[in-house]
């Protein structure tokens, strides 16, 4: 086996593992960033409790009070480094129409000179006076068929004991990996290295942020960020940038979607997979709570956050939860509007960004009513209810996440690890808008579903920086997270169709759904959380054939009466507000879908025109 002698460096690779491969590889990039040393980690709970005290004992972690939160911690970022950068994400295919107008781009040669080989290369010593983690995970199940392994090599000891949680990360994914089997590569850096006795801060990164794929050889370099999907590349990088060029080469999705397990009064299960942009409820969706006048429904969680589809030979849609854990946002989190999670968050947890009550404890803003009388807020600073008045600051910050094991969450899908995956009924999309979307409607076909998905606008959130509250378009949730041109994902969408009906299959109904909907008071007029589950039986009842709808200009919809309202004061006008189609709001619409289509001209597929203008001609009747 190739065991490269490094000067003064030793690679420590554990007997266990045979992967040549993945050795030399581990060599190169140890040379290249010149780490001081080299940890393999086995995935153990004696490893994470270890690498813990070890963040405690370097400031970047607080353990949390354990008679209130038992095994946990608080990390907090740097002000700077607090959520994904999109500005700074790129994809660099050979050809820069592969990645498409919706990626930023650079030639790969171009940009392996700017990171890897260029006289200045940004991750030439980047590590040096750290240790470089060798972080081996499966995406899903180990040894799934659906399932794909990766290694991140990573800087971070937050990102590796975060990794565990994410990912089934450790000696299993390395099993599963063999003497040569395939992984994605990933390298990480918080591109902050330290000289001869210099003293590490809490966070370090770099103003300088880089995070790049190269989708041909699907490899991930991500430089200067600690945080998030920017840092945990087996997330955002991985499990849909990466993922979604693999998908459209082998004939499969990869998707920004949960999946949710909805099993009827009567015993029947369906299950469905629901596409929203960041921060706009998956994971309250996921761990939904029927109200009380639905007794005897049940939700069960299988993803929050990530689906991989592949079809199966029945021409069904088979879909796994690539994760092992959800990085949620908590502010807004409460046992109102997402009681599992609240409940999965009480041991085993990692926040981050939120904020420190004087007893050890976190809170963030909607966790309670009533604030705490003082607080540690996330940047150090003491916070008063007070203060907050006077300065507007905020005790968490907006984009402050939980990271926590799936096995955690008391509404776990008991399918949830199951390598063959679920069989998907029904897709919902669903965006963030305040006015024009109504509250659900039903594509009369498979290509109306995928031109609902295509042109869907959300208002921007904390999840990425940027301005928020603007509405983008943002296709099937996946603006920022396709790896390649997004007309071509269109085009492989609609592929999906033909490719199931030949092999025999039904296809999943598909719905798009809005809970954002605001009234002239600017309130939610819609009361969201586990009140969907109204509009969820009604989509199964669609699924099953016995639901009544309304047909309108673009789908169906059901009237006041189709929904269920038992236990919920919800006025025919109320509903109205949140259902109406008003033609000059659709007009104004349809003209963003026009330039929608402008933008993604190349390789758009005729059958979007088309419908597009089916659309207008009904609007202009
Ligand atoms: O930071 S993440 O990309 O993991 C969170 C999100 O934007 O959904
Ligand atoms: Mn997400």
């Amino acid at each position: 086996m190739n065991r490269p002698a490094m000067e003064g460096l030793r690679l420590n690779v554990p007997a266990y593992v045979k992967h040549a491969r993945l050795i030399a590889w581990v060599a190169e990039v140890a040379a290249l960033t010149q780490a001081s040393d080299v940890y393999w980690c086995d995935g153990s709970q004696a490893e994470y409790d270890r690498l813990c005290a070890q963040l405690v004992e370097a400031g970047t972690f607080k353990r949390l009070n354990p008679e209130l939160r038992a095994n946990s911690y608080l990390a907090c970022s740097d002000p700077s480094d607090v959520a994904r950068v999109e500005d700074r994400t790129y994809i660099c295919s050979e050809r820069k129409e592969d990645a498409g107008p919706t990626n930023n781009w650079m030639a790969p040669a171009e940009m392996r000179q700017l990171l890897q080989s260029g006289d200045q290369a940004l991750f030439k010593g980047a590590m040096r006076g750290r240790t470089l983690y060798v972080v081996p995970f499966s995406m899903g199940p180990l040894g799934s068929p659906i399932a794909h392994i990766g290694v991140e090599l990573s800087d971070s000891p937050y990102v590796a004991v975060n990794m565990r949680i994410m990912t089934r990360m450790g000696r299993g994914a390395l099993d599963v990996l063999g003497e040569n089997g395939q992984f994605v590569p990933c390298v990480h850096t918080v591109g902050a290295p330290l000289a001869e006795g210099q003293q590490d801060v809490a966070w370090p990164c770099n103003s300088t942020k880089y995070i790049v794929h190269y989708p041909e050889t699907h490899e991930i370099w991500s430089y200067g960020s600690g945080y998030g999907g920017n840092a945990l590349l087996g997330k955002k990088c991985f499990a849909l940038r990466i993922a979604s060029t693999m998908g459209r080469d082998q004939g499969w999705l990869a998707e920004h979607m949960l999946i949710l397990g909805v099993t009827s009064p009567e015993g029947k299960k369906r299950h469905l997979a629901a596409a929203f942009p960041s921060a706009c409820g998956k994971t309250n969706f996921a761990m939904l709570i029927p109200p009380a006048g639905l007794n005897g429904w049940k939700v069960t969680t299988i993803g929050d956050d990530i689906a991989w589809i592949k079809p199966g030979p029945d021409g069904r849609l088979y879909a796994i939860n690539p994760e092992a854990g959800y990085f949620g946002v908590a502010p807004g989190t409460n046992t109102l509007t997402n009681f599992n999670c609240m409940a999965s968050l009480t041991h085993d947890v990692i926040f981050t960004n939120v904020a420190l009550t004087d007893d050890g404890d976190v809170w963030w803003e909607g966790m309670s009513d009533t604030p705490p009388a003082h607080l540690i807020d996330w940047q150090g600073k003491d916070w008063t209810p007070a203060i907050a008045k006077e300065t507007g600051a905020k005790a968490a910050h907006p984009n402050a996440r939980f990271t926590v094991a799936a096995l955690n969450n008391p509404v776990l899908d008991a399918e949830w690890d199951n390598p063959a995956g679920v069989a998907i009924d029904a897709f919902i999309f669903g965006g963030r808008r305040s006015t024009t979307v109504p509250l659900v409607s039903e594509a009369r076909t498979w290509m109306e579903g995928v031109y609902m998905a295509a042109t869907m606008g959300s208002e921007t959130t904390a999840a990425a920086a940027g301005q928020q509250g603007v509405v983008r378009r943002d296709p099937f949730a996946m603006l920022p997270f396709c790896g390649y041109n997004m007309s071509d994902y269109f085009q492989h969408w609609l592929d999906m169709e033909h490719k199931l009906e030949s092999l025999g299959g039904q296809l999943p109904k598909i719905f798009c759904v809005n809970w954002f909907r605001k009234g002239p008071d600017g309130k939610f007029v819609w009361p969201g959380y586990g009140e969907n589950m109204r509009v969820l039986k009604w989509m199964l009842e669609r699924v099953e054939g016995t639901g009544k709808a309304e047909e309108h200009l673009f789908g169906l919809s059901p009237g006041y009466g189709d929904l269920q309202w038992d236990g919920l004061d919800f006025s025919p006008a109320q509903f109205e507000q949140v259902t109406n189609i008003d033609k000059a709001a659709w007009k104004a619409e349809l003209e963003l879908h026009t330039a929608l289509f402008e933008q993604l001209s190349y390789h758009l597929p005729a059958e979007l025109q088309a419908t597009k203008a089916q659309i207008e001609a009904r609007l202009a009747d």
